[in-house]
């Protein structure tokens, strides 16, 4: 499957919520009247794009439809003018620098509980081993009975190494052993896997800044990225997280988890643009090969098609 089928079957709720709705609200209207856009505006907020967002969306989309004489009908052209908006909102989102590199190249993941970071490690495990990239695992999550067992089953199945200690050991330990087996054994990247962390937890916060400095401690690039991984079904609360995140700790960029079980898609830009962070993965499943670089282009496409 190529990457547009992928972004178009894990956005298939979002776009098919989305869809409809703009298909119910447009069809039989030649006259465009207020109501409508506020009903689009609505629509777009459902969708969770954000308020601000979605008021802009819509009164874009009434300027570009009136102008072009669009007819209500034309379901296709009226999908075509949402999604070229939203493609132009989305571009200026995403312009950033490639992040810095190392050797290894060392990438933290960082979350609220249950966001899906474990599985996302070792999604980004399967995207470095098909550039022909080595990869060693840490288990940074010494906190909850079971997390290294569980990554120690994904890394089984990818064939990489893992480093890991008891459950209750500080994690700093584990990402210096990590750090230093990876350089011994020369592998490219050391994706860090670490606990479930509440942002309002103080102390688990400090723990974050400690693992950082021990990376920086032996490579004083490390970590070359932070990304905070989100789950999209929390939809608006995740801009909260990531915000309080943002201010705890450098936040090179971000991951959107479980996008395909959401209807609310939108959540990406709203997030996006209220935080100035980057979107760099979604995940769009609970495979290996669940894991795209955010692309949007491909991504407002995918949201804004009709079958
Ligand atoms: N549908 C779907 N499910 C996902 C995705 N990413 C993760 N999950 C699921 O979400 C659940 C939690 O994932 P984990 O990777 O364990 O989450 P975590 O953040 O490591 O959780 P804690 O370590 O407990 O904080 C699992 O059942 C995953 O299969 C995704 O992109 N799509
Ligand atoms: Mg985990």
């Amino acid at each position: 499957m190529g990457v547009f089928d992928r972004f178009k079957k894990g956005l298939g709720r979002s776009r098919e919520n989305l869809v409809g709705k703009v298909a119910e609200l447009f069809t039989g209207r030649e006259n465009y009247s207020p109501e409508v856009f506020e009903s689009l505006e609505e629509l777009l907020i459902e969708s969770d794009l954000g308020v601000d967002l979605s008021l802009d969306l819509a009164e874009k989309v009434e300027a570009r439809l009136k102008k072009n004489k669009v007819s209500g009908d034309d379901l296709d052209a009226v999908l075509g003018l949402i999604r070229d908006t939203l493609r132009d909102e989305l571009r200026g989102l995403t312009a950033t620098k490639e992040p810095a590199t190392g050797s290894p190249h060392v990438i933290f993941l960082v979350g609220v509980n249950g966001v899906g970071k474990t599985t996302t490690a070792a999604k980004l495990a399967r995207h470095y081993q098909n550039e022909g990239k080595t990869v060693l695992m840490a288990a940074a999550d010494t906190f909850r009975a079971a997390a290294v067992e569980q990554l120690g089953i994904w890394a089984e199945r990818l064939e990489c190494d893992i480093v890991g200690h008891k459950t209750g050991a500080d994690p700093s330990a584990v990402i210096y052993d990590a750090l230093s087996a990876a350089r011994s054994r020369g592998r490219d990247v050391v994706l860090v896997d670490t606990a479930g962390r509440l942002h309002n937890k103080q102390h688990l916060m400090e723990e974050l800044s400690k693992m950082r400095r021990v990376a920086a401690r032996e490579d004083e690039t490390a970590p070359h990225e932070v990304l905070l991984v989100l789950d999209a079904n929390t939809g608006q609360n995740g801009i909260q997280q990531a915000r309080v995140f943002k201010e705890a700790t450098d936040l090179t960029g971000l991951v959107l988890a479980k996008l395909d079980g959401t209807a609310k898609g939108g959540v990406v830009l709203s997030i996006g643009r209220e935080l100035g962070v980057p979107v760099r993965y979604v995940g769009l499943g609970e495979g290996l090969d669940d894991l795209e670089p955010f692309d949007p282009e491909l991504f407002a496409e995918a949201l804004l098609t009709r079958e």
